[in-house]
C-alpha cells in the first residue's frame, strides 16, 4: 500500500522564505496597514505608570520596584506609537544558544499530585530555546521552556499561584481556568518581582494560560504559554493522556544563530512554523506510543496566538469529544473538531487498530509547517 502520511516539513524549507516576506511587507505597505505603530510594544511594556485602585484580597505583589503596573489588556495594542521595530530579543535571551541541546517536550499528562490544595509557583525567564535540531529562538518563557510545564489540577481544588519575573520587561499570567479580577490578579509584575493570587476552578476542562501583558500578540506569540488541565470531580474513563499545545512561530532572521520573534510578521498571520508543544514535527521524528485497546485521550489546548486547530487524526475517528467541561458536552463519532485560538478541547479514541497514526492540524498549511505528529498503536 503507499504511505499516504503527510511528511513533516524540512526545517531549511521553512525557514528561508525571503519571497513571501517580501511579498507580505511590500503588500502591508501598500495597504498602509499596521506597519508604523507596531515599534512601541516594549515602550508599553517598560514604562509601568501607576494603576488606579489596590490589589483585590484575592492577590498580592511583593519585591517589584513597581508594583502596581498598568493592567495587561490588549485594548492597549492599539495605543502603539511609532518608533522601534519590536522582536523578542533581550539581554539574556540568546545565552548559551549554541550549546543548547534539542529535547522532545514530554506530552504526557503528569499525575494529580495529592491533597487539594496546590502550590504552583512560576518563574519568567528569557532565554533561548532550540525548536528544532538546527533552530534556536530568543523566547520568552514560564520556566524556560515553550510551552511552560502542563498543570494538571482537579476542579474545586485551591490554586495558590506564584509568578516571578526573572525577566527583563514586565509580564503577567492569565489563567483561563481562573475566575478572578484581572485587572488585580493577572497585572504586570516588574522585573524582580512577583505575584500572587489564588483561585478554585469551577469547570473541568483542557484550559489555555498565557501572559497577558500589553502587547499580548507579542506576549503570547514569544512563548509565553502553557496549557492546565482540570480533572472533573469524577474521574474520567482510564486512559492514555497527552497534552498537545499547538503554536505558531514568527521569526526574524536568524542572528548569531538565534532567530527572536517578530512582532511585524505576528500581524501578518503567516507564521514560518507551527508545532505542538513547541517544536515542529517533533512526534514524527519521536512518536507517542501506546498500546492496542488504550483509550487514548488528548488534551488539545490552541495558544496560537492567531491560528486555530482542527484536529484530525488520520485513520480513526474520535469516540468522544468533550466542547467545554466533561463528562458534559460530549459529542460522538467525530472526524475532526476545530479548537479556536484560546480554547482547549478534550478528544479521546479508543486505539483498537494497531498502526501508525497521524494526529494534525487539517488546515493543512499548519499541519505542514510542523503541527504534525505521530500515534503509533502498538500490539
Ligand atoms: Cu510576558
Amino acid at each position: 500500500m503507499p504511505d499516504n502520511r503527510p511528511s513533516a516539513p524540512l526545517p531549511s524549507d521553512l525557514m528561508s522564505r525571503p519571497t513571501s516576506r517580501r511579498a507580505f511587507l511590500s503588500r502591508a505597505t501598500a495597504l498602509g496597514i499596521a506597519i508604523p505603530g507596531i515599534g512601541a510594544a516594549f515602550e508599553a511594556c517598560a514604562k509601568p505608570e501607576p494603576m488606579a485602585g489596590g490589589a483585590a484580597g484575592q492577590s498580592s505583589a511583593t519585591g517589584a520596584t513597581h508594583p502596581h503596573l498598568p493592567n495587561p489588556d490588549s485594548r492597549l495594542d492599539s495605543a502603539l506609537k511609532h518608533g522601534k521595530h519590536p522582536s523578542s530579543e533581550t539581554p539574556g535571551s540568546a545565552e548559551g544558544a549554541a550549546k543548547l541541546p534539542f529535547h522532545r517536550y514530554d506530552p504526557v499528562l503528569p499525575p494529580l499530585s495529592p491533597g487539594r490544595v496546590k502550590q504552583i509557583h512560576m518563574t519568567v525567564r528569557e532565554v533561548p530555546v532550540r525548536i528544532l535540531p538546527d533552530t534556536v529562538v530568543a523566547a520568552w518563557t514560564f520556566d524556560g521552556d515553550i510551552p511552560g510545564p502542563i498543570v494538571h489540577v482537579r476542579q474545586g481544588d485551591t490554586v495558590e499561584f506564584t509568578l516571578t519575573n526573572h525577566g527583563t520587561l514586565p509580564h503577567s499570567m492569565d489563567f483561563h481556568a481562573a475566575q478572578i479580577n484581572p485587572k488585580t490578579a493577572f497585572r504586570s509584575v516588574a522585573p524582580g518581582g512577583s505575584v500572587s493570587y489564588t483561585f478554585s476552578p469551577k469547570y473541568a476542562g483542557a484550559f489555555l494560560y498565557h501572559c497577558g501583558t500589553s502587547p499580548v500578540l507579542m506576549h503570547l506569540g514569544s512563548g509565553m504559554f502553557g496549557a492546565i488541565i482540570v480533572d472533573p470531580p469524577t474521574p474520567l474513563a482510564p486512559a492514555k493522556e497527552f497534552v498537545l499545545v499547538q503554536s505558531e512561530f514568527y521569526l526574524n532572521e536568524a542572528k548569531n544563530g538565534v532567530a527572536a520573534f517578530d512582532y511585524n510578521r505576528m500581524l501578518s498571520s503567516e507564521p514560518d512554523l507551527t508545532a505542538f508543544n513547541g517544536r515542529p514535527s517533533q512526534y514524527s521524528n519521536a512518536p507517542i506510543h501506546v498500546k492496542r485497546g488504550d483509550r487514548v485521550r488528548f488534551y488539545v489546548v490552541v495558544a496560537g496566538p492567531t491560528q486555530s486547530c482542527g484536529f484530525h487524526v488520520v485513520g480513526e475517528q474520535f469516540d468522544t469529544v468533550y466542547l467545554g467541561s466533561p463528562p458534559g458536552n460530549a459529542i460522538h463519532g467525530v472526524q475532526t473538531f476545530s479548537v479556536t485560538a484560546g480554547g482547549g478541547m478534550i478528544f479521546e479514541l479508543v486505539a483498537d487498530v494497531p498502526g501508525e497514526f497521524v494526529f494534525v492540524n487539517h488546515s493543512f498549511g499548519h499541519g505542514q509547517k510542523g503541527a504534525i505528529g505521530t500515534l503509533v498503536v502498538d500490539e
